[in-house]
């Protein structure tokens, strides 16, 4: 049995401990004497091979050189750890006198900017906003809005199909317009009713000025005594509100659509100023012109009917207008391909600012 001096092996450690002048060169201490390959815990496993004589007089010796080591240990990181936060201290400074970085703004689609536009000025004349699925079945897209299976009107909307998980003959399909929104509320809620329903709306054409996937835009009043009278007034009250000219004058004209009777398109006029069209003033005056914008009419009494009202009791009118168009007239943008691209730079010339919002609680066109 060789006697270790305990005393000289604890002083050499302490002396190494408080010459270690970084937190690494400790750890590579801590882990030379305490690890489990380290020299004080290779003294305690000699513990097991001694006489218990030897045990009770060594024991103490080797526990007591354990705990000053790892006292020292301990001590000397912490003032390792305060001088390296002396010294960060005084070096690190903080400029609060500095401007903010700038933070990257994203900014709001026209298309989106239009539609908060349309749901301001119909909530002004009491319209709620109602919205309703994408992926519509037949019934609420076609056959409730009068174009039965066989209507030849069906073929102007043709769209994507899929077959109904819930009927193995029916099919959904992609809604070609957001009436069946209005259709849903009129079965659901019953009359009266005062809604608009907006939302992205396909159909299988495509080309410069028709994108397979658009924004509609349809508006649905039901009471009792509503006539062709109301129809107008409310038409022209937003056509002003939204393109915030007093001088809008409209033109009503004959049409036809399944789901209202009579129909009338309505145009605007508008006029030549530096070679663009500008809106407003009759579409008769020399060099003037009509522009078709919208569609609309009397609700047709099948419609009424099969939504479960009384067509005899409740009347109404509807109209249907294109939420793409509507931004391209009003901030004069010529491509409506462009909406879709995903293009930022085309957001960054036309986007609006989520801050400065142009909307009639913000004051509407309100630009920098
Ligand atoms: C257009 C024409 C229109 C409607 C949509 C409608 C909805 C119900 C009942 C009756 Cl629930 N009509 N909507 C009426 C007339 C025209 O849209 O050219 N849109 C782009």
């Amino acid at each position: 049995m060789t006697y270790v001096d305990y005393a000289a092996t604890g002083q050499e450690a302490l002396s190494r401990i408080a010459q270690a002048d970084d937190l690494e060169t400790l750890e590579r201490l801590r882990v030379a004497f305490l690890g489990k390959q380290g020299s004080i815990s290779g003294l305690l496993k000699t513990l097991g091979s001694m006489t218990s004589e030897q045990r009770q007089s060594e024991g103490p010796k080797i526990h007591a050189l354990r705990e000053q080591v790892t006292s020292a240990l301990a001590g000397r990181k912490a003032e390792l750890e305060q001088a390296e936060l002396e010294a960060r201290l005084a070096t690190e400074t903080l400029d609060l006198s500095l401007p903010a970085p700038e933070a990257r703004l994203g900014s709001v689609h026209p298309v989106s900017q239009v539609m908060d536009e349309l749901a301001e000025i119909f909530a002004d004349m009491g319209f709620a906003v109602a919205t309703g699925p994408e992926i519509e079945d037949d019934w609420h897209n076609f056959t409730a809005l009068n174009m039965p299976e066989s209507h030849p009107a069906r073929a102007m909307h043709d769209t994507f199909y899929f077959p109904d998980p819930a009927d193995g003959g029916g099919r959904m399909l992609l809604r070609t317009h957001t009436s069946p929104v209005q259709v849903r509320t009129m079965v659901s809620q019953g009359a009266p009713v005062r809604i608009i329903a907006p939302g992205r709306v396909y159909r299988s054409d495509s080309d410069a000025t028709h994108t397979p996937m658009f924004h509609q835009v349809e508006g649905l009043v039901i009471d009792r005594g509503i006539h062709l009278g109301h129809l107008k007034w409310t038409l022209e009250t937003f056509l002003k509100a939204f393109f915030e000219r007093e001088d809008i004058v409209l033109r009503l004209r004959p049409s036809y659509f399944p789901f209202t009777e009579p129909s009338v398109e309505a145009d605007v006029g508008f006029a030549h100023e530096n070679g663009r069209r500008v809106l407003g003033g009759s579409g008769d005056e020399p060099g003037h012109g009509w522009m078709e914008l919208l569609g609309s009419g009397m609700v047709n009494r099948r419609v009424i009917e099969m939504s479960g009202l009384d067509p005899d009791e409740w009347q109404g009118f509807a109209f249907g207008v294109g939420v793409d168009r509507l931004a391209m007239l009003k901030y004069g943008m010529d491509d409506l391909r462009a909406f879709f691209d995903g293009d930022v730079r085309w957001l960054r010339h036309y986007g609006f600012s989520p801050f400065d919002q142009p909307t009639l609680s913000a004051g509407v066109g309100a630009r920098a």
